[in-house]
C-alpha cells in the first residue's frame, strides 16, 4: 500500500550546508532574535513585549514550561522565546479579505511555514459545506452552529475536543466542565503525543504523573543525566540553569544520538562572560546512544551499581529502599540475569563506556535525571522510564535536595491542562469533586486520546471536532490517514490565534475562532483580566499580556468557552452543569475560586498568585517522599529489556525539532546549529551508512517507511524528496525534521501502555529518485 506526500510548495532550492555547530546562543542567537522580532513587530513592540516576557507583572513566554527563576533578569527570554512571542505578538494581520482572496483549493496546497507567516487571525470565519472560500460570521451565529452542531450529535461519544498546551488554566478548566457537562471523557491533548509516556511511568511507580525537582534542585544537584532532550534548542533557558549547577561542581551527562550544540558548549548571553568569553563546557561526558537504546542504559546503571554494592557496599540507600519503596528483590534478581553484551547491543555503546556512567552516579550524591522526547516516542517508552526510576531508587535520589526526575515539558502550559482536568482517563476524586462543585454528574466513561480520536473518526465513529488550540492535522501521525479522517466529519471548529494547516483541512463545514493570545490584553467586564499557568515543576503563576489585541472582533479562550458552555447547556438540558456562566466569562477570578474548590493544591488560589507570586503545588514524593501508589511506596520494577533494532539494509529515522520551528509553527527555514541552511527536508544519516546503503551526500532521495501489521501485511508510506545529509549519528540511525516527516508515521504504531505515537523509531528505507 503505497501512498502520495502531501501537497506542497516548498521551494527548497535554496538549501544549503555547512559544517554543525558546537556553541549555543550567545550573540548570534540574540541577533537572530532580534532581526526575527523586529521583522514581525517592529521595534516599539519589541521592546514592549520582550522587556516583559517572565517577569513579575508580565506575561509567560509561551516558548516552553521551563520555570523561571525567583530572580528574573530583566530579560529573561532566549532566543527562541522570542521567536515564539514574536510569532504571535506579529503585526501581521489575516482578515476577511485574505480568506475572499485565497480559495481553499490554493491554501490546501500551502505548507505550515507559509500559513502562519500570513499573521494573526482577526474574526470569526465559516466554509460552509461545498464553499471554495471562508466567510466572516458573528460570533453569536458562528456559536450557535456549533452549539447546534454538537445537540444533532446521536451520541455525545461522537464529539472529539482537543487541547493543545498553550492554553491558560482558566480556560481549560472551563473547557473540560463544557466537555464533560456534554457528556464525554474525550478529550485528547498534545500531551498523549509528548509526555504522556513520563505520566504513565511515574504514576505507576512514584504515584504521580509530574517531575519532582524544583529550579533550586537544579541548581544544586550533583549530577545531572539530559537523556533524550535538545535543550540548546527546545528549552534554551535550561542551560543557564545546567551552566549554574556546573558552577557549583556539578557533572553532566548528555544522553543523545546527536551532538546537539547547547549540551557540549554555552554561551549566556544574559551575563558578560558569555558575550564576550566563550562560554561553559555543558557536557562532561557525551554518550552518543543508538534510538531506543536508553532502557539498557538505565539497566546498565542500575545493574553497575547492584555490583558494586555486592562487592564493596555503601551504594544503595538501604533506609530508603526499605521503608520507602517495595519490589527491590525482584528487580535485583531481574538485573542479575541481564547480560553486558546485550547492553552493548542495544545500545551501540561499549561496556567500558556504560560503567563509567555508572561510575558517575555511584559517585554523586544527589543525581537528578532530565528527559523529553528522545525517551518518551519510543514502542517501549513506559519501559525506559521505569527503568530511570529504578536507577534513582537506589541511592535514594527522590525526594531529597539535589535529585529527582525531571520530565522537562514542552508546551507552557501543558502540565496545567492535565492538572486542570484535561485527561480522557480523569480520576474518581476529579469527577467527584465536579459533580459536587456544579450539581451534575459527569460521565466516568473513558475518552479517546489521540491516536484514539483518529481511529474514530476514520472509522465514522465521530462526526465533530473542535480544537482549543494546537494543530491536530500536522502535529499527529500518518497525515495522510489523519488528514482523510478530518475531512469525513460533519464540522470541525478551531479556536486558534494563528492560521496552520488544520485550518485548510476540514470538515464538511468548519468554524475558526480567533482569540487571545498570551501576549494580549484581556479586557473583559470593565477590567483588565490575567490567568494563571503551570511550569515544569508545578509552579502556579499569572501571566497577563500587555499588547493591544490584534483586533477588536477577538475574544478569549476563556470568555469563548463560558459562551459555548451557556448555548450548549441551556435552561433545558438535563443533566447539564450549574453554574453563572456570563459571570464567570467576565471575572476569570470566578473561574479561579471554582477550581480552587475542585483541583487540590489551589486552596486562596487568588491570593497565592497576586503580585506575580508563585507557588508550588503539592507533591507527595518530593514534599514527603510520600507515594500514592497502590501500597504508598514507590515501586521498583523489573522490565523485559527491549530495543530498537535496525533491519537489514534499513535505517531507523527520529523525527525531531530544527532550530527554527516551534512544533508544527515554522519560524524559517535553518537549524542553525546543525549547519541547515535554507530548506528542511534535509535527512541526517552516518557516512557508512551513507555508502554502505549506495548512496551519496547531497543525493535527493525518497523517505519509504515500513510497517508490519498485525497480520504480518507490510504497509509503505512515502515522503519525497529529502536530501541526504551525512551527519554524526550512530550506525542505522537517522533523523529528519517534524512535521514534514509525520506522514511516514503509522497510526498503530504507538508505545505501549500510554499510546504516544512512535515518532523517534520509525522504520524506513532510502530510496534513489529516478
Ligand atoms: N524552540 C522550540 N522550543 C520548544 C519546542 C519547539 O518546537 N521549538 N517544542 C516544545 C515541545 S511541545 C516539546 S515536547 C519540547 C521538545 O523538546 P525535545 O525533546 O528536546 O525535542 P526534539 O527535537 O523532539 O528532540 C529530541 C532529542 O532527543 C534525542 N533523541 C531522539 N531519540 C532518542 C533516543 O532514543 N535516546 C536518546 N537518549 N535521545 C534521543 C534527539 O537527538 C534530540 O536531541 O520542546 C518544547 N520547546
Ligand atoms: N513526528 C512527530 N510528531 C510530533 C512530535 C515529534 O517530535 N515528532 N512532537 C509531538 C509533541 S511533543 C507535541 S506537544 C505536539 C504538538 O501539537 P500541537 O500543540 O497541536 O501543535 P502546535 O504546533 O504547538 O500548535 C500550534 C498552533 O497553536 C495555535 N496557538 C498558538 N498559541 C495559541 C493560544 O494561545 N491559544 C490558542 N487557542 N491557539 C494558539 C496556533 O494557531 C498555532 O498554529 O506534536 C507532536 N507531534
Ligand atoms: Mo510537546
Amino acid at each position: 500500500m503505497a501512498s502520495k506526500p502531501p501537497k506542497t510548495n516548498i521551494d527548497e532550492s535554496r538549501l544549503r550546508v555547512t559544517s554543525p555547530k558546537a556553541v549555543a546562543v550567545g550573540i548570534p542567537g540574540v541577533a537572530h532574535a532580534m532581526e526575527t522580532s523586529l521583522s514581525q513587530m517592529g521595534v516599539v513592540r519589541t521592546a514592549q513585549t520582550l522587556l516583559r516576557v517572565n517577569q513579575k507583572d508580565g506575561f509567560d513566554c509561551p516558548g516552553c514550561a521551563w520555570p523561571e527563576t525567583d530572580h528574573r533578569h530583566v530579560a529573561e527570554f532566549c532566543e527562541n522565546g522570542a521567536k515564539a512571542v514574536a510569532e504571535e505578538a506579529t503585526v501581521r494581520r489575516v482578515a476577511p479579505e485574505f480568506f475572499a482572496e485565497h480559495s481553499m483549493a490554493e491554501l490546501s496546497g500551502r505548507d505550515d511555514w507559509w500559513l502562519g507567516q500570513q499573521g494573526r487571525l482577526t474574526q470569526p470565519m465559516i466554509l460552509d459545506e461545498g464553499a471554495t472560500h471562508y466567510r466572516p460570521i458573528s460570533w453569536d451565529d458562528a456559536l450557535s452552529e456549533i452549539a447546534q452542531a454538537l445537540r444533532s450529535l446521536d451520541d455525545p461519544n461522537e464529539a472529539i475536543f482537543y487541547t493543545s498546551g498553550r492554553t491558560s488554566n482558566e480556560a481549560a478548566f472551563l473547557y473540560q466542565l463544557l466537555v464533560r457537562g456534554f457528556g464525554t471523557n474525550n478529550l485528547p491533548d498534545c500531551s498523549n503525543m509528548c509526555h504522556e509516556s513520563s505520566g504513565s511511568a511515574l504514576t505507576e511507580t512514584i504515584g504521580i504523573g509530574k517531575g519532582t525537582v524544583s529550579i533550586e534542585d537544579v541548581h544544586t544537584a550533583q549530577l545531572l543525566i539530559v537523556a533524550g532532550q535538545n535543550p540548546g534548542t527546545n528549552h534554551p533557558r535550561m542551560l543557564t540553569a545546567l551552566e549554574k549547577a556546573k558552577q557549583q561542581g556539578a557533572k553532566i551527562i548528555a544522553i543523545n544520538p546527536l551532538p546537539e550544540a547547547g549540551l557540549q558548549r554555552f554561551e549566556n548571553p544574559q551575563t558578560p562572560k558569555g558575550m564576550v568569553l566563550g562560554g561553559t563546557q555543558i557536557a562532561d561526558q557525551f554518550v552518543q546512544i543508538r534510538l531506543g537504546g536508553d532502557q539498557a542504559l538505565f539497566q546498565a546503571v542500575g545493574k553497575y551499581l547492584l555490583e558494586v554494592e555486592a562487592r564493596d557496599g555503601g551504594v544503595l540507600d538501604h533506609e530508603f529502599i526499605s521503608s520507602h519503596t517495595s519490589g527491590f528483590e525482584e528487580y535485583k534478581a531481574h538485573l542479575a540475569d541481564a547480560s553486558w553484551p546485550e547492553f552493548e547491543q542495544a545500545t551501540g555503546i561499549a561496556e567500558a563506556e556504560l560503567r563509567e556512567v555508572g561510575e558517575a552516579v555511584r559517585q554523586s550524591s544527589s543525581t537528578i535525571v532530565c528527559w523529553a522526547m528522545g525517551l518518551t516516542q519510543h514502542k517501549h517508552s513506559v519501559p525506559t522510564l521505569r527503568e530511570v526510576v529504578n536507577v534513582l531508587l537506589l541511592q535514594g535520589n527522590i525526594g531529597r535536595a539535589g535529585a529527582g526526575v525531571c520530565p522537562v515539558r514542552g508546551h507552557s502550559n501543558v502540565q496545567g491542562d492535565r492538572t486542570m482536568g484535561i485527561y480522557e482517563k480523569p480520576s474518581e476524586e476529579f469527577l467527584a469533586a465536579l459533580d459536587r462543585e456544579f450539581a451534575f454528574t459527569a460521565p466516568r466513561e473513558h475518552g479517546h486520546d489521540t491516536v484514539g480520536s483518529i481511529r474514530a473518526m476514520r472509522d465514522g465513529k465521530a462526526r465533530f471536532f473542535l480544537g482549543m488550540g494546537g494543530n491536530f492535522a500536522s502535529a499527529t501521525p500518518d497525515t495522510e490517514v489523519t488528514e482523510a479522517a478530518l475531512r469525513r466529519l460533519d464540522l470541525t471548529v478551531q479556536i486558534s490565534t494563528k492560521l496552520n494547516r488544520s485550518h485548510v483541512v476540514t470538515g464538511k463545514r468548519a468554524i475558526i475562532l480567533p482569540t487571545l493570545g498570551r501576549t494580549d490584553r484581556d479586557r473583559r467586564g470593565g477590567a483588565e483580566q490575567k490567568v494563571s499557568v503551570e511550569d515544569s515543576m508545578g509552579a502556579v503563576h499569572s501571566s497577563r499580556g500587555r499588547l493591544a489585541p490584534p483586533s477588536e472582533d477577538l475574544l478569549s479562550e476563556v470568555a469563548i468557552v463560558a459562551r459555548l458552555c451557556e448555548l450548549v447547556f441551556g435552561s433545558d438540558r438535563a443533566n447539564a452543569p450549574a453554574a453563572d456562566w456570563k459571570a464567570l466569562e467576565n471575572d476569570y477570578t470566578r473561574v479561579r475560586s471554582h477550581i480552587e474548590h475542585v483541583v487540590p493544591g489551589f486552596g486562596d488560589f487568588e491570593k497565592r498568585i497576586d503580585k506575580g507570586h508563585t507557588f508550588f503545588l503539592p507533591n507527595g514524593p518530593r514534599d514527603a517522599r510520600t507515594f500514592a501508589t497502590s501500597d504508598g511506596k514507590a515501586h521498583f520494577t523489573a522490565n523485559r529489556l527491549e530495543y530498537t533494532p535496525v533491519p537489514r539494509g534499513r535505517l531507523v529515522l527520529q523525527t525531531l525539532r530544527s532550530h527554527d520551528q516551534y512544533n508544527t509553527t515554522i519560524y524559517g527555514k535553518d537549524d542553525r546549529y546543525r549547519g541547515i541552511h535554507g530548506g528542511r527536508r534535509v535527512v541526517f544519516v552516518n557516512s557508512d551508512d551513507i555508502t554502505a546503503l549506495g548512496f551519496v551526500d547531497g543525493e535527493i532521495v525518497d523517505l519509504v517507511s515500513e510497517w508490519l501489521d498485525a497480520d504480518g501485511a507490510m504497509h509503505e508510506r512515502r515522503a519525497e524528496n529529502f536530501r541526504i545529509v551525512d551527519y554524526s549519528t550512530p550506525r542505522g540511525n537517522a533523523a529528519a525534521y517534524y512535521p514534514e516527516t509525520n506522514v511516514l508515521v503509522p497510526l498503530e504504531s504507538v508505545a505501549d501502555v500510554s499510546g504516544t505515537p512512535t515518532s523517534k523509531s520509525v522504520v524506513i528505507r532510502l530510496e534513489h529518485r529516478d
